[in-house]
């Protein structure tokens, strides 16, 4: 009779997880023209003139505005973008990136106004 041979069972499972996501937050600032911030916004978050209106005009009057929600990456690439278009103009545009759900909510007054738009 020949032995019996016990083969070791190795299950494995994938899980699969969502990718976090990342808001963009606009931060507003003494210094930078409304009229630019409106034009950066168009160019770098694709909104059209009345969305970046509406998110620039938030930001100055609340002192921050969610522009939108992206995963990590693409959030990190805009917010440098137009961080940096502010800086080639010798502007201090700032704009952050948080992590969604994180304390920074009670900091901003309210989402993103174009959510129910
Ligand atoms: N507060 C600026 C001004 O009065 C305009 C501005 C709005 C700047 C929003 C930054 O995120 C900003 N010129």
């Amino acid at each position: 009779m020949s032995p019996t041979v016990v083969k070791p069972s190795v299950k494995t499972r994938t899980k699969t997880q969502r990718p976090s996501l990342w808001k963009v937050i606009l931060l507003n600032d003494d210094y930078t023209p409304r009229e630019f911030v409106v034009e950066v916004l168009k160019a770098v978050f694709r909104m059209n003139r009345s969305q970046a209106y509406t998110v620039m005009m938030t930001a100055h009057q609340k002192g921050a505005c969610v522009i939108a929600v992206y995963t990590r990456d693409v959030a990190e690439t805009k917010a440098k973008e137009a961080t940096e278009l502010g800086k080639s103009k010798g502007y201090p545009l700032y704009l952050l990136r948080k992590r969604k759900s994180s304390a920074v909510e009670a900091y901003c007054a309210s989402e993103s106004p174009l959510r129910s738009a």
